[in-house]
């Protein structure tokens, strides 16, 4: 007998190594640049959580030409069904989707493309077990949203526009899937009853990136500089595992960035 795979499970990711100029990646608020070996580490540690958790991991090379490449979920979504390559919002990041595509089409059957026009970044998008969550920010656009629906019915899902709040870079810089039903959500988000009908856990003031938490298989990956959230899920019963984020976050990035993730094959 088969099943159709939980949300949170996957077998197979793709992730791309850091290039050296990643300390010149993009960011909202200037605290200073990260430091290569220190988002090295950070990405290493993520890629050997995610391999702990049972996930087969693709690593790419790193592109020097491009300093937010790393994250490679924003140029990209990835579904059992098929991929669909992105527009991103950000015009130093557009061409990382061509830069991604050739390893799309060998590993997926099905690669479609957004239409044009309009932008979208793969961090706005959520997909639950309902719909696909599409959040319109400074880097989605209404027309890129529309396209991505398109899109995303090509493949046989349902996309639902919804809103990010107001200067925050993406959708799922403020919530996360903690399982099926359940989503992790800052109390700026949950405000906008975007998330009615799922269980709501709220993100402790103050410690509002913890929100882009990353739920894989058994365990739950949250930023190691969130300790009220992480005694939270503990409390809650999620195997936590706390990931140093300190310096990927000086470049607005967070967990679910890193990798596109999705299960390959029938789940027996
Ligand atoms: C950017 O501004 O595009 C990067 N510095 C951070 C991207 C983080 N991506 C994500 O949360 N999906």
């Amino acid at each position: 007998m088969t099943s159709k795979p939980a949300v949170y499970e996957f077998n197979a990711a793709i992730v791309r190594e850091p290039a050296r100029s990643v300390v010149n990646g993009l960011r909202a608020d200037d605290r200073g640049n990260p430091t290569y070996d220190g988002v090295k580490a950070e990405h290493a540690a993520y890629v050997a959580t995610m391999r702990a958790a049972g996930v087969e991991v693709t690593a790419l090379p790193a592109l020097e030409a491009f300093p937010d490449s790393i994250f490679v979920e924003d140029p990209a979504l990835v579904f059992p069904e098929g991929a669909i390559l992105l527009r991103p919002g950000a015009e130093t990041r557009v061409r990382e989707t061509v830069e991604i595509a050739p390893t799309l089409k060998a590993m997926f059957g099905t690669v479609v493309d957004l239409p044009t026009p309009g932008y979208a970044d793969g961090g706005d998008v959520l997909t639950t077990p309902r719909s696909v969550m599409i959040g319109l920010s400074a880097r989605t656009d209404r027309a890129g949203a529309e396209g991505l629906i398109a899109s995303l019915d090509r493949l046989g899902r349902k996309g639902e526009i919804v809103q990010t709040p107001e200067g925050v870079l993406h959708f799922k810089s403020d919530c996360s899937l903690l399982d099926g039903e359940t989503m992790l959500s800052t109390k700026r988000l949950a405000r906008s009853g975007v998330f009615k009908g799922f269980r709501e856990v709220l993100i402790p003031e103050g410690e509002e990136p913890a929100a882009n938490a990353l739920r894989v298989n058994d365990v739950v990956m949250v930023g190691a500089d969130y300790p009220r959230t992480i005694a939270m899920l503990d409390k809650l019963g999620y195997q936590v595992v706390a990931l140093k984020t300190t310096e990927i976050g000086k470049i607005d990035a967070g967990l679910s960035c890193m990798s596109l993730r999705w299960h390959r094959g029938q789940r027996l």
